[in-house]
């Protein structure tokens, strides 16, 4: 439990009546901002990144220079006080000017830095104040790449502080924090030991320091004069009301610094800590207060739709409550160290925490880019020391992948690659242990030898493992037997799972998922998969999906380009399935979720059976279908699977468990019917796919493909398209200009016809196509020469046919629309009766993505 706001603030009042607060304010309104390559500035409020549009366009998004600049008033009675600017994070590298005059400089994006103002200030008077900012490229900086976008912008709140002329220390590493320790807890007695520094001004001071319980009762209290600038106090608490996520008990520590002789209160200092302690033990997993607790949550990503990383507070809030709400106990701040609200959240909410520095995919053996790498995790660490829900200081993550995945790097290379690798990773142990031996520090791995081989493996107290069995390698089993080895390997190693997890896309639903398909049903079975590998072995700390939320990453072409789709929720929060199944595997109030939000409308075989999977906490759920047959199935894995016989038609579908239901409305039609029906209902057709594609622009369902039957519909001939080295399911490419990319992705190749057996009447046809090859070729296959010119694989044209009649002839899509564009071409014919569409291949084979067929 927090303590109250309204506590803390009377006790701030009742000892201050001789007033002299701190004052911080945030000072995000009204910016001019100006981009480096544009003429025009505009006014901005921070946080703020000019990257949150053109990181979701085509091409590179913009790194390099941006300016902010504003007036700030700067009273005539603060010619007493020191005054400084915080920023709580700007990527990636800072400098500030006031008046013209240079106050700081600072490198990294992901923590925060103070300046000095003071003596460059005129009091009274306006000032002139300038941040330059460059989120270039630089090779001395972490992250130097990695799977998401480096945000340029003051992107967290800026801060004016303003202190007594003596006040505790706010420049430096820390930015402002005052180190409180418990060396020691147990469930008797905590050894708290508070530990700062302050900047006096020659005068005598006193120190005074209070310390109350989570319910607002002074436990402990400290006044004396203070002799040095540097302070060490030790506390002792008695019976202390231990943190931990069902009961994250907060205790307040208040510190003043006061002048002797008038009595002022010059400098207030206010934390909350927590009591607990926890170790990781390589059998028995992870123990927090004496008592094993599997870890079990998501990596978080600080993004958020249109918005880039310049996301509000309550946002931050929102997130972490939601992680809370879904049962989570853990939650890695992947891959950097995020807005410090997100600290004292997870220290409310009751989250344990890993956190880490940008050190990622790669390093170089540049002693700035160490030394920057350094000075992060050691400013990591002192700025966030007092949150009790941190309990691991992560140091790098998947550091050989750019090594492992290039190509004929010559051999002395890759040692010394290898060599400065581990040497960074020995400094940044060692930063880690200087500064704070009593949390863990961790790596994170992804799965290859090498970090066994080369040592570093045996550097953190604790080894992540990033893995993607089913996914990235094939098997979803793997799993258990790739960490059984690697615990007998290396029985001394406590493991966790950092990430694991495939992407989804809640516009692809289908009964029949497999890898790489984006189908939420896929996510669904792996993380269903993964958790009941992790839950069996006790030696397993834990583990964290990857990721809560989708988050933007512009080298990415997936099923929403420019997007990591991995999350449980997507890049707005809206949850996905697979979020409300852990909400039934995670949390014991009675639940009850009936999957399939995006698949509401079910096109089946008439033989075939309505699937439905609903999630719940109890052993047996009810369903009542249409108010009136009652059915009921026992609960595995959280997980009660009906098979339903259903008319078509609309349906009410009610799942009970407990005290709780939840009610779900479906329509089915036949597939089958689709053709009788063809009158009043368009056939839109998902070519090459055996998934649903559910348009969340228009409410059109594109249904899974078939080959064709008598009196159905179908494809005749082909295959579907998979793009070779490729394990995605059709082109793992962006298609341009459409917003239904899946569509287009997935394809039948080398198709003979498409047909329908409808009745007679007048039909618009609309073939959706796409050119999957990048090295299409574009030439005009008249311009060529000769023959064997004429088959080279490059080129794929051909002639479309409607019931007979020729209505393209050698189209090449790469040609007259260009390599992975979206291509829609509509026909209107009269048939006398079954439409027939026949591909004949000019070069190469024909393709399509998607038909429509409507009777008009
Ligand atoms: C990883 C990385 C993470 C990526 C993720 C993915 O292993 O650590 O940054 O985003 O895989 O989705 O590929």
């Amino acid at each position: 439990m927090k303590l109250p706001y309204s506590l803390f603030l009377f006790l701030l009042i009742s000892s201050s009546f001789l007033h002299a607060q701190r004052i911080e304010k945030a000072i995000n309104s009204g910016w001019e901002f100006q981009l480096e390559n544009q003429e025009e500035s505009t006014t901005v409020n921070i946080p703020h990144s000019w990257n949150s549009e053109d990181a979701f366009n085509d091409g590179a998004y913009f790194r390099g220079k941006g300016t902010y600049s504003k007036e700030i008033f700067i009273p005539q009675d603060w010619n007493d006080k020191a005054v400084f600017l915080k920023f709580e994070g700007a990527n990636q590298f800072t400098k500030a000017y006031v008046n013209d005059q240079l106050v700081g400089e600072h490198t990294g994006g992901y923590t925060s830095f103070v300046f000095e103002l003071t003596e460059h200030l005129n009091f009274g008077q306006a000032n002139q104040v300038r941040i330059e900012l460059d989120n270039s490229h630089n090779q001395d900086i972490p992250p130097l790449e990695a799977d998401f976008n480096f945000y340029g912008g003051i992107y967290r709140d800026l801060q004016l502080v303003v202190t007594g002329k003596s006040h505790f220390t706010l420049e430096g590493l820390g930015a402002g924090t005052q180190l409180i320790k418990t060396p020691e807890v147990s469930e008797n007695l905590a050894k708290v030991k508070f530990e700062g520094n302050v900047v006096t001004s020659g005068k005598d001071l006193e120190l005074q320091v209070s310390i109350n319980d989570p319910s607002g009762n002074q436990v402990s209290e400290y006044d004396e004069s203070l002799n040095s600038e540097d302070f060490s106090i030790d506390f002792e608490i008695d019976n202390p009301k231990l943190w931990s996520p069902d009961d994250p008990n907060l205790y307040l520590l208040t510190a003043n610094l006061i002048d002797p002789d008038s009595g002022e209160i010059l400098d207030t200092y206010i934390s909350n800590f927590g009591c607990r302690w926890f170790e990781a033990d390589p059998e028995k997993g992870f123990i927090l207060n004496g008592k094993p607790i599997k870890l079990i949550g998501a990596n978080r990503h600080q993004d958020f739709e249109n918005m880039g990383n310049a996301v509000p507070n309550s946002i931050h809030r929102k997130d972490y409550q939601m992680i809370k709400d879904m049962g989570a106990n853990f939650i890695r701040t992947a891959h950097y160290p995020q807005d410090p609200d997100v600290y004292r959240i997870c220290d409310e909410l009751g989250l344990l925490v890993w956190t880490e520095v940008p050190v990622i995919n790669d390093v170089t053996d540049s002693e700035a880019y160490h030394q920057n790498a350094v000075n992060m995790q050691k400013e990591q660490i002192l700025q966030l020391y007092n949150h009790p829900s941190i309990v691991f200081w992560g140091i790098m993550n998947e550091i050989f992948i750019r090594l492992v995945f290039t190509r004929d790097i010559p051999e002395a290379d890759q040692k010394a690659k290898i060599k400065t690798s581990v040497e960074l990773a020995e400094k940044l142990e060692a930063a880690t242990k200087e500064l704070d031996t009593t949390r863990l520090s961790v790596m994170a791995l992804h799965e290859n030898d090498i970090y066994n081989t080369s040592g570093i493996a045996d550097i953190t107290d604790v080894i992540g493992w990033n893995l993607y069995f089913g996914w990235y390698t094939p098997g979803l089993k793997n799993l258990g037997k790739f960490l059984d080895e690697q615990h007998q390997k290396y029985p001394d190693r406590p493991l966790l799972i950092s990430e694991y997890g495939p992407g989804s896309d809640s516009r692809i639903q289908t009964n029949d998922p497999k890898p790489w398909d984006f189908s939420e049903a896929y996510q669904l079975k792996s993380h269903v998969s993964y958790l009941n590998q992790v839950m069996e072995r006790d030696y397993m700390l834990g583990m964290a999906a990857w990721n809560f939320a989708d988050f933007g990453s512009s080298g990415r072409q997936d099923s929403r380009p420019y997007i990591n789709q991995k999350g449980l929720v997507n890049f707005d929060r809206e949850p996905k399935d697979v979020y409300y199944y852990y909400k039934a595997r995670l949390t014991e109030d009675d639940f009850v979720y009936i999957a399939g939000k995006n698949f509401e409308t079910r096109i089946i075989d008439k033989s075939e059976k309505v699937k439905l999977k609903v999630f719940s906490n109890s052993d047996r759920v009810k369903l009542v279908i249409d108010e009136k047959v009652e059915k009921e199935a026992s609960v595995t894995d959280n997980i009660a699977e009906f098979e339903l016989d259903l008319e078509p038609g609309e349906h009410s579908v009610k799942a009970m468990s407990g005290d709780v239901s939840h009610i779900r409305n479906l329509l089915v039609k036949f597939r089958n019917s689709l053709i009788a029906d063809i009158a009043n209902n368009p056939m839109l057709i998902n070519v090459g796919s055996h998934s649903d594609f559910v348009d969340d622009e228009t409410g059109e369902i594109w249904i899974s493909d078939q080959a064709f039957q008598n009196n159905d519909f179908g494809f005749v001939g082909g295959e579907v398209f998979q793009q070779s080295s490729s394990k995605f399911q059709g082109t793992a490419s962006n298609i341009k200009v459409t917003t239904k990319e899946p569509l287009f992705q997935t394809m039948r190749e080398g198709l003979q016809a498409y047909k329908f057996d409808v009745p007679k009447g007048q039909y618009r046809i609309s073939l959706l196509m796409a050119e999957p090859n990048r090295g299409a070729s574009r030439e005009n296959i008249y311009n060529l020469g000769s023959d064997s010119e004429k088959s080279s694989e490059g080129i794929r044209s051909f002639d479309i046919l409607i019931n007979g009649i020729l209505v393209e002839k050698d189209l090449n899509l790469a040609r007259d629309y260009g390599i992975l564009q979206a291509v829609e071409v509509e026909y209107k014919i009269n048939s006398e009766g079954p439409v027939e569409i026949e591909f004949r291949p000019q070069n190469g084979k024909p393709v399509l993505s998607g038909i429509k067929l409507e009777n008009l």
